[in-house]
């Protein structure tokens, strides 16, 4: 008896269904980056949230990521990282928070380039979740930034690492929540639907793409 999920996934009232045996569905899904730098966010996901996301540049994915058909929400995909072993670690001040001009929440970020990953970690191509959109939990993004959850638990950050990534559906929109401890909550089932939906053959075949 096999417990590889198949059929129509959606756990919430406003999760888009997602028909495991149709795969990633054009005309948007699959879609796959170049090699981008992980930048520097607000330091909000690991710190606050528990949850680390690697921020990418919107500018350098493909430009559709920048349109509408791109709706302010949570994805699915597999990475892969590739650190920049030329260039040697060094601390950055980290982006100012919004409006927030207060000098006293600046803090430096140490970038390594990934030259702290490990070998597997290096080799490895990891499920993910994305977030695209304007934070609206924390209402202070003008610009549509992209963000990536990888599934696996690293010990050492990874700022200035490349990665390359491919998005293979989208869960459901983003959302404005009262508490942290809801977004979080609902963090953990989109990570759940990933895992489930990315073990499938259907969707495991794609991993191959951002080799
Ligand atoms: N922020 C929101 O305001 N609404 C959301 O619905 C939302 N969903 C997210 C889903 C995932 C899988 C992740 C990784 C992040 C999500 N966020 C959402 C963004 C979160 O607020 C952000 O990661 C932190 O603010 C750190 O930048
Ligand atoms: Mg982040």
């Amino acid at each position: 008896m096999s417990h590889i999920p198949t059929g129509i996934i959606k756990v919430r009232e406003f999760d888009q269904p997602i028909d495991i045996s149709k795969g990633p569905l054009p005309p948007l899904f699959p879609l796959v980056t170049e090699y981008v730098p992980i930048e520097a966010g607000f330091g909000r996901g690991s710190i606050e949230l528990g949850i680390p996301t690697a921020n990418v540049p919107i500018d350098k994915l493909p430009s559709i990521v920048n349109t509408d058909k791109f709706k302010p929400g949570v994805y699915f995909g597999y990475c892969k990282l590739s650190p920049l072993s030329n260039n040697s670690t060094e601390y950055i001040k980290r982006k100012n928070h919004g409006s927030d001009t207060d000098s006293s929440h600046d803090h430096m970020v140490q970038f390594n380039y990934g030259n702290e990953l490990t070998f597997p970690e290096i080799h490895e191509i990891y499920p993910v979740v994305l977030s695209i959109g304007y934070n609206v939990f924390y209402g202070d993004l003008k610009k549509k930034t992209v963000e990536l959850h990888l599934l696996h638990k690293f010990t050492k950050n990874f700022y200035g690492c490349l990665i390359k990534f491919n998005i293979l559906g989208y869960i459901r929109p983003e959302l404005n929540y009262t508490t942290k401890e809801n977004l979080i909550k609902d963090i953990n089932i989109d990570i759940d639907i990933a895992q489930k939906v990315l073990s499938t053959d259907y969707f495991a075949k794609y991993k191959t793409m951002v080799q």
